[in-house]
């Protein structure tokens, strides 16, 4: 049985990312389906206000990111490698520009109203209503990237994916790497789940060739189990002791104050707690919740801001 849960749900893309990566690892995880939009309690009672897709649990403890949550799945399982020492910083720049510009650019592809009504063609209107307020909400009322902007970027995004892949079976090289699980999530949207819209591909077919060998990693194996039962899970669990982490402290925030973490960018929902580790590379936050009881939730220093808590 294993102690990874991961908290998802099927139409997410970074959900897939680490799902393919499971499989890449052949690993075994255990499933629990979240709601894709807000309200999420039971998210909420884990991670304390974070509220994207994916995180995940190792018992009451709590990661978000799915480029921290990649990095903690390298230290269990750590063949085959999604780091080659090769490529190691370059695959992380290419995997960050994938997240970063490569994601927001086809998703302003995908959900233009051709590509919106195939996706959410047996939703219930209302529901339709509350995803389009909630993603709204979730950009602070920027509006989505136009239509015809989002497909003039995507098409030279996919363009220098092909350039790369005309050298090799893989973005990096001939062994996957971060990069490529990063580079496959929007686009394996595009393709498998925005099929009207799939002809972006037409002018580089090296790329659904591709998009095709990374689906053979498959998603591992998993049991499901339900939000409760994670949230039990977590209550009878301790978290891991941080408390031989080396401290570095960028901030000027002491450990034990409390402390309030947002990510650097959509999604700003707060995490409270109190700071019991900041690493190179990540911080941790205790916090408890009458459910969950105590949890530490990790975020990684990429992308996430910390601050006092000064409420
Ligand atoms: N940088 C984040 C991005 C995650 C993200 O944007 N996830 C989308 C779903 S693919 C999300 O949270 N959507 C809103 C939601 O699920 O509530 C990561 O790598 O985990």
């Amino acid at each position: 049985m294993s102690n990874i849960i991961l908290h998802h749900y099927p139409l997410s893309p970074f959900a897939e990312k680490v799902r393919l990566i499971l499989g890449f690892k052949k690993m075994h995880w255990q499933s629990v389906i979240i709601p894709m939009y807000m309200p999420k309690p039971d998210v909420i009672a884990l991670t304390g206000g974070h509220r994207r897709t994916p995180f995940m649990q190792v018992g009451a403890d709590i990661y978000c990111d799915t480029a921290l949550i990649s990095d903690v799945l390298e230290q269990m399982t750590p063949t085959p490698t999604l780091y080659p020492e090769a490529v190691k910083g370059a695959s992380r720049i290419v995997a960050q520009w994938a997240d970063a510009m490569v994601f927001p650019v086809a998703m302003g592809y995908n959900f233009q109203p051709s590509g919106a009504a195939h996706v959410l063609t047996n939703w219930n209107p209302e529901d339709i209503k509350v995803f389009v307020q909630d993603r709204a909400t979730m950009r602070g009322g920027a509006p989505r990237m136009p239509p015809a902007d989002a497909q003039g970027m995507y098409r030279s995004y996919i363009r220098r994916l092909a350039n790369m892949l005309d050298q090799h079976p893989f973005l990096m090289g001939d062994a996957p790497s971060i990069a490529d699980f990063s580079a496959y999530h929007p686009t394996w949207y595009t393709f498998r789940k925005v099929s009207p819209l799939a002809g972006i591909f037409d002018a580089t077919p090296n790329v659904p060739a591709w998009i095709e060998r990374m689906e053979q990693f498959g998603h591992g194996t998993h049991s499901d189990i339900t939000s409760a039962q994670a949230i039990d899970i977590a209550n009878a669990a301790t978290p891991l002791d941080v408390s031989k982490e080396p401290f570095i402290d960028l901030h000027g925030i002491a450990l034990g104050k409390p402390v309030v973490v947002t990510a650097e960018s959509f999604g700003l929902e707060p995490t409270h707690g109190e700071l019991v580790a900041a690493t190179r590379t990540r911080i941790t936050v205790r916090r408890h919740d009458a459910r969950a009881g105590t949890v530490h939730v990790h975020f990684p220093r990429v992308g996430f801001i910390l601050k006092k808590d000064e409420s």
